[in-house]
């Protein structure tokens, strides 16, 4: 692997956490139980957290794909290498893992932009993916939505134009990642140094559209039940996939649950509901009984539908329960990466033809 640094996604922010003494510096590829594959200009090989890391860092803290860390010695095939230091995140999308101890996880740590992958058949749900965004504003990165699937869907432009509406500012594009349709605007996304990551529920076909854009046939996909149209979890682990063109796909396990863990998301979503909230009488409303609710005003005048308050409702409660307070805060240093995301930003609305 002849790549140079930035091409694995290294930049200023990165660089800045090294000093003379470092080690080498190696993103992880891919993490399995533990275990991690590393990357650097130089090669690959496996990796494993020295014994220290391992009583320190905890849950989201613990090194997942697309981390930046610090090697002792460089990696090699037949050497497992060890991971003295995790760089900070850029940004890190994160879940509640499965289980009732919902321990958070970095699910794609350093990722720039977020394709939340649903497919337009039994898959399509507004609401999941407006739980995917809010997860993808408050790990740093920018979303993007792809309907995937749009060969099955007489009605992709319907679609297209319900998810515009609820998720305004964000570029919703049709894809048929079996037919390789609609992958040009995807694609012009794409470049290199540039991470993405995929995620979306199991059977949306992620690993297909990644497949896709690499060209070939490299992950396995599967089948979706026909009995309730849902996936067989085929993915297991998180993998880093470096684009031939340039640029990083992250193909994730699909989701069982995506339990919100922090609510720095929730305001982007959900603009309209956060900005009557700012009539609220009380700065803490939670939009109940409190007298004076602007917000509960606006659904009894017909402005707010109810069922979007009491979405906003849910959401708010699963993200309280969980208070993530680290997340947050890796959240707000991501978005000190002003440049960075404006350009981004800029880029995403030049794509959806609005002004910059
Ligand atoms: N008709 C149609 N089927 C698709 C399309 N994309 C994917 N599929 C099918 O959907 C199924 C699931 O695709 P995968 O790529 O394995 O889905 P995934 O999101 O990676 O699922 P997990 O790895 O379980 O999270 C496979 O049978 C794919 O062939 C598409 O654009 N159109
Ligand atoms: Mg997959
Ligand atoms: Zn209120």
């Amino acid at each position: 692997m002849a790549q140079s640094l930035s091409t694995l996604g290294f930049g200023p922010h990165f660089e800045r956490q090294l000093d003379p003494a470092a080690g080498v510096p190696a993103r992880v590829a891919a993490e399995h139980r533990g275990g991690y594959t590393v990357w650097t200009p130089e090669g690959e090989g496996p990796a494993r957290l020295a014994g220290r890391l391992r009583h320190e860092l905890k849950d989201a803290a613990l090194p997942g794909a697309g981390d930046w860390v610090l090697l002792s010695a460089p990696p090699a095939p037949d050497r497992t290498a060890i991971i003295e230091r995790v760089l900070d995140r850029r940004t890190a999308f994160t879940r509640a893992a499965a289980g009732r101890q919902a321990r958070p996880q970095v699910v794609a740590a350093n990722v720039d932009l977020v394709f939340a992958v649903c497919g337009l058949d039994e898959d399509f749900n507004l609401r999941r993916i407006e739980r995917i965004l809010a997860r993808v504003w408050a790990s740093g990165a920018q979303p993007v939505v792809l309907l995937n699937k749009a060969d099955l869907c007489p009605e992709t432009d319907a679609r297209v134009a319900e998810v515009e509406e609820r998720c305004p500012g964000v570029p919703v594009l049709p894809v048929s990642a079996l037919r390789a349709e609609g992958l040009q605007p995807v694609r012009s996304l794409l470049r290199e140094g540039l991470t993405v990551a995929l995620v979306g529920s199991s059977g949306a076909g992620k690993s297909t559209l990644v497949n896709a854009l690499l060209g070939e046939a490299r992950f396995a996909t599967g089948e979706v039940r026909a009995s309730d149209g849902r996936g067989r979890h085929v993915t297991t682990h998180r993998q880093l996939v470096l684009l031939p063109s340039g640029g990083l796909l992250l193909d994730t396990p699909g989701m069982r649950e995506l339990a919100l863990a922090d609510e720095d998301g929730l305001e982007t979503v959900f603009d309209d509901v956060s900005r009557l909230a700012a009539g609220c009488r009380f700065a803490d409303c939670r939009h109940g009984e409190e007298p004076g609710c602007a917000v509960r005003a606006a659904v009894e005048g017909g402005v707010l539908a109810p069922d979007r308050l009491a979405h906003y409702q849910q959401l708010e409660e699963e993200a309280a329960a969980f208070e993530l307070r680290h997340d947050a805060r890796l959240s707000r240093q991501a978005g000190r990466d002003w440049g960075q995301r404006h350009r981004e930003v800029a880029m995403l609305r030049r794509l959806k033809g609005g002004k910059p």
